[in-house]
């Protein structure tokens, strides 16, 4: 598939795509909406990709809604249709990577607001630039936090610190970041890109069934009570006791040699 807004290159097992509208700091417009919605399908189907690496051109990760989308209804008081513009767009986005049976990561290069700090934290992981800063821009421009942000923040951080970053909007930098557990790690700016694909390959050679999985089960768990839960990790262990990846992992250790993971 072609695209205009995001740069998408698949290599090494690894997809990785490019927000690329560097001059807006990647806001999101509905082009790159809809053309994010559409890569993140193609690397959840397809077979060859094992791990999703998402970043931003140029200085910014991605600054949110694009705030000039709308600027003629604004300036005129217009009502803007903000509901369904999540329903049909950004939510769009976001369930996906969530339910994506592969790792996410984020390599967060610059400054990640309101819903381009939701599209972050609805990666597995983000590896942070020392440039990157994450800021709950949304109550800044009179509005509540979208895009799972509610959901996440609290997860993430506790809910004290959630009505923080939500009710107050400070920027938060990339030490702050690493400290509150909302990235992996930092890593000096330079070496961002290459950090980033190196954890992303090691995910992407990794047993993928069991990597998604443990992600379906995590989401799980994080909503319902112990007993559910290991119900539904018991469903989920009968079906990986099936793959090529368990009876590899097994014979490996045995072996007492490095397992070579198929992702099957
Ligand atoms: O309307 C809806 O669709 C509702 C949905 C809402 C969901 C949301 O995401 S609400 C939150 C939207 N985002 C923001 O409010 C963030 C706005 N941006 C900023 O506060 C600052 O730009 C940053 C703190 C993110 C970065 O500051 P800084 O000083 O590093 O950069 P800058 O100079 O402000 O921005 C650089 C350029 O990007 C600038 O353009 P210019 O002047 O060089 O032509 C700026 O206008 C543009 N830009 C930054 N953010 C956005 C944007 N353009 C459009 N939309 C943006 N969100």
């Amino acid at each position: 598939m072609s695209y205009s807004s995001i740069i998408y290159e698949v290599s090494g097992g690894v997809a990785t795509l490019t927000l690329n509208r560097a001059k807006a700091l990647n806001a999101l417009d509905r082009t790159i909406t809809e053309e994010l919605h559409k890569a993140i399908a193609e690397a959840a189907g397809d077979p060859e990709v094992r791990c999703l690496l998402i970043t931003g051109a140029g200085r910014g990760f991605c600054a949110g809604a694009d705030l000039t989308q709308l600027e003629d209804s604004y300036r005129k008081g217009e009502p803007v249709p903000l509901g369904d513009m999540l329903r049909d767009g950004y939510n769009q986005i976001i369930l996906p990577l969530v339910h994506m049976e592969k790792p996410v990561v984020a390599a967060v290069n610059g400054v990640a607001a309101g819903a381009g700090a939701s599209l972050a934290l609805a990666c597995d992981f983000r590896i942070a630039s020392d440039q990157a800063r994450f800021f709950q821009a949304f109550i800044k421009v009179g509005l509540v936090q979208d895009s799972g942000a509610s959901y996440f923040l609290p997860r993430l951080v506790g809910l004290a610190k959630a009505m923080e970053l939500a009710m107050l909007g400070p920027i938060v930098d990339a030490n702050e970041a690493l400290r509150l557990g909302l990235v992996t790690k930092v890593v000096p700016h330079e070496s961002l890109m290459d950090e980033a694909r190196a954890f992303a390959s090691s995910l992407a050679s990794g047993p993928t069934r069991a990597l998604g999985l443990s992600k379906r089960a995590l989401y799980f768990g994080v909503d319902a009570g112990l007993e559910q839960t290991m119900d539904y990790e018991a469903d989920l262990q009968a079906q990986m006791a099936l793959t090529a990846d368990h009876m590899e992992g097994v014979k490996a250790f045995l072996d007492k040699r490095e397992a070579k993971f198929e992702g099957r």
